[in-house]
């Protein structure tokens, strides 16, 4: 049987890594379960919680999960890690994880998306519907328990529980500004410009997305956050060209890699893409994109692509992924610390030209 030994950078490939990585899930999502049992004693009550865990926490890539890993190797040294820590570091990961459900299930519901991962959003499973909103809360209260349960008594677990306090709080505050941007773009286009973007995109994913994960493995290894300025940084600009992929793979993406349709044009967001378009167009242009943008309309989400492709945005995009890329690395390489550029460089490279 796969052991949290094998996550240590030691197994053999990843194969191994991730079903080592999915016995620490199953060991945590059984304490769950127990959890729940003393409360729930309807069997289909915890059979229901069971395949929501399994349906909505698995699946994806597995980014920050592993993000907290590989931090914690490349910083410690993954030779001296031992047992102990390895499985700390996972849980911390799965904890990521289990939020990146709540975040992405409450997501799936206010931008109607239809897909995730290549399935159904849960709120589209028949019979699931509205009741999804409680299953995310029922996740989201798991990490705490998962947390007191492993760390109550490590002396970083208020910094822990501190770090993802101000997580979620400056994750749902700019889900609702992304929300409530959309009510202002809906009235007048023009509101949205690159100022505005950037503040969204950084803190609904930029901070939770790269930081977060990094901090919980510094903490982990009895770093302080304090000194890990410029590292913060430089994930927040890494994270802000994780959200432009997003905007971008949302329309120009394929959904079988992306595993999710886009809605970005039909919701009418302050996307990447459509922030280029208003900087890019003629009058002419523009008043096609103000009548077109925002409409669930088939034929106005293909005039829209159509000025997409007219102005050329790929192009502007792969322009300002090629700029993005040179100004990080040397950003990075002006890091003193050689394990932080390593670590660095490694998420740049992770996630460079993905297509999903
Ligand atoms: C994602 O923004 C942000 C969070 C916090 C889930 P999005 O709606 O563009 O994400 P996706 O494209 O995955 O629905
Ligand atoms: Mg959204
Ligand atoms: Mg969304
Ligand atoms: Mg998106």
């Amino acid at each position: 049987m796969a052991t949290a030994g094998a996550v240590d950078g030691k197994g053999t490939g990843g194969t191994d890594k991730m079903a080592a990585l999915k016995v620490i899930y199953n060991k945590l999502q059984a304490e769950v379960l127990e959890d729940h049992a003393i409360e729930v004693t309807h069997e289909s009550a915890i059979q229901w919680i069971d395949r929501m865990m399994d349906y909505n926490v698995l699946g994806g890539k597995c980014n920050r999960l592993l993000s907290v890993i590989d931090t914690y190797n490349i910083l410690k040294g993954a030779d001296v890690i031992s047992q102990e820590e390895t499985f700390l570091a996972c849980t911390l990961g799965w904890c990521m994880e289990w939020l990146q459900a709540v975040y992405l299930m409450l997501d799936d519901i206010m931008d109607n998306s239809q897909t995730r991962r290549g399935q159904p959003c849960w709120f589209r499973v028949p019979q699931v519907g509205l009741i999804a909103i409680n299953d995310a809360i029922i996740l989201h209260n798991h990490v705490p328990r998962i947390l007191r349960r492993h760390f109550k008594t490590k002396p970083y677990y208020v910094d822990i529980i501190d770090l993802f306090n101000e997580a979620e709080f400056k994750a749902v505050s700019s889900q609702l500004l992304d929300l409530i941007i959309t009510h202002d773009g809906r009235k007048d286009l023009n509101r949205y410009n690159e100022t505005i973007y950037r503040h969204i995109a950084q803190y609904k994913t930029a901070y939770y997305s790269f930081y977060i994960p990094v901090a919980c493995a510094l903490l982990l290894a009895g770093e302080n956050l304090d000194n890990f300025g410029d590292v913060k940084n430089i994930l927040i600009e890494i994270g802000i060209y994780f959200q432009i992929q997003d905007d971008y793979l949302d329309c120009f993406g394929d959904p079988e890699l992306t595993g999710k349709i886009g809605t970005d044009i039909e919701e009418s967001k302050c996307s990447w893409l459509v922030v280029q378009a208003l900087e890019h167009t003629d009058e002419n242009q523009k008043s096609i994109l103000i009548e077109n943008y925002g409409k669930s309309d088939p034929a106005c989400v293909a005039k829209v692509k159509d000025l997409y492709k007219e102005l050329n945005l790929e192009l502007v995009f792969r322009e300002y992924e090629r700029e993005t890329y040179i100004k990080l690395i040397g950003t990075i390489e002006a890091q003193l610390n050689k394990a932080v550029q390593t670590l660095l460089k490694s998420f740049l490279h992770k996630i460079y030209k993905r297509e999903k």
